[in-house]
């Protein structure tokens, strides 16, 4: 990873974290360590989360002509609403769909960080390292609890 796909990957990640980061790698420490632990000790390596990665992109990229569309990138995240909608009060779901799928739209052109249309795997992997960076504070090459602890209690 060159100096200039980090900057890249870091100024995509502190965007994604300012509009939330739902269907993104999780800003949330906690949140990240349970979505990204695929082997369930409690701690996500680079490897590991590459995998991850990996398996997401491929899984949204329906056609699989290795870009996701925004028809591809917001349809997937799409699905995922309409099931989380259903445990929000009737009233307020309609709403809340509108207000999610602006965000879901602004997370695309975010992530699409060339403006091409679409999303490429590289730039997909760019941002998911930028919020890795952004959670292995203490710089272990690992997400854990112990980066919690370098968080709270920063190194002088
Ligand atoms: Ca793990
Ligand atoms: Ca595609
Ligand atoms: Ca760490």
């Amino acid at each position: 990873m060159t100096i200039k796909t980090i900057r890249i990957a870091l100024a995509a990640a502190a965007s994604l974290a300012a509009i939330g980061t739902a269907h993104a790698a999780s800003h949330d420490l906690a949140t990240f360590i349970r979505e990204q632990d695929l082997d369930g000790d409690g701690k996500v390596s680079k490897d590991e989360f590459q995998r991850g990665r990996d398996a997401e992109f491929a899984r949204m990229d329906r056609n699989h002509d290795g870009v996701l569309s925004h028809d591809e990138y917001v349809g997937d995240y799409r699905e995922r609403l309409e099931k989380e909608l259903l445990t929000e009060p009737a009233a307020s779901r309609e709403e809340e769909r509108v207000r999610q799928l602006r965000q879901a739209d602004v997370r695309f052109g975010v992530l699409d960080s060339d403006h091409s249309g679409g999303i490429t795997s590289a730039e997909f992997a760019a941002t998911g390292w930028g919020m890795f960076l952004h959670h292995d504070t203490n710089h272990d090459g690992w997400v854990s609890a112990e980066d919690a602890a370098t968080k709270a209690d920063p190194a002088p």
